[in-house]
């Protein structure tokens, strides 16, 4: 299977009725600032270079934010930040991503949520997360020829990075690696690393600042050669 193969079938994925009936209900009831728009209301894949060295791992879809634009990270305050600080790291050709079809392009880069439907509440359960892990799985199985850095955006995406890439074939140790900012931890060809996620409990509070994540990121283009 191809990633755009692997893209068509994730995003008609109905496997986890809880986040089926919430991804739907907030398609249809939408906010009153986008009252206008078409939301996608689906599941998300992962956006940029299909022949990626850096992936950016998040946690899950927003319900107002990729669950409408139906590009991950795409509409909320979160993918603000993180669009903006891989473009003035070298590896997005805008600082903002709109939504699909605004002719952003990552360099090399590719970025996916753990698990592919808006939660309530931003909290996948562990069986919804378990449920979706085979998607992200594939996912990595097609990039790891290419890939170099896993940037793991919050212990979720962290642990979730982990135990899809054991489930790929890359050796992980024993007891398993924490997550933490700034955290590095090289498996074979691969390195990962931990950043605080740019949700907004982060980043209105101070726990992540624009220089901390261009850190992050800075660093996984340099360990990328880009
Ligand atoms: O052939 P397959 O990759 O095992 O996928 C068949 C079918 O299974 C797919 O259309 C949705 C469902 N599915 C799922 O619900 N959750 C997964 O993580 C992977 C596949
Ligand atoms: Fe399918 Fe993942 Fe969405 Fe569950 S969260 S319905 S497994 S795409």
């Amino acid at each position: 299977a191809s990633l755009p193969e692997l893209d068509a079938r994730v995003s008609v994925c109905r496997a986890c009725p809880r986040l089926v009936d919430w991804r739907e209900q907030v398609a249809r009831e939408k906010r009153a600032a986008y009252a206008g728009e078409d939301y996608w209301g689906r599941p998300v894949p992962g956006f940029g270079d299909p022949h990626a060295r850096v992936l950016v791992m998040g946690l899950a879809p927003a319900a107002h934010g990729a669950n409408r634009t139906g590009r991950v990270f795409t509409g909320d305050r979160s993918g603000d930040w993180l669009f903006a600080s891989l473009h003035r790291v070298g590896l997005a050709s805008r600082p903002t991503s709109t939504h699909a079809g605004d002719g952003l392009e990552l360099r090399s880069t590719r970025v996916v949520a753990a698990v592919r439907c808006a939660p309530p509440d931003n909290k996948p359960t562990t069986e919804e997360r378990d449920t979706c892990a085979p998607w992200v799985e594939r996912e990595l199985r097609l990039l790891l020829p290419t890939l170099r850095v896993v940037v793991c955006l919050g212990g979720f995406g962290w642990d979730a990075a982990l135990r899809s890439l054991e489930r790929a074939g890359v050796a992980v140790p024993r007891p398993r690696p924490r997550f933490g900012h700034g955290a590095e931890v090289v498996l074979g060809e691969l390195t990962l690393l931990g950043c605080y996620h740019p949700s907004q409990q982060n980043t209105f509070t101070g726990r992540l600042t624009e220089p901390m994540l261009d850190a992050v990121l800075g660093r996984a283009a340099g360990l990328a050669d880009l």
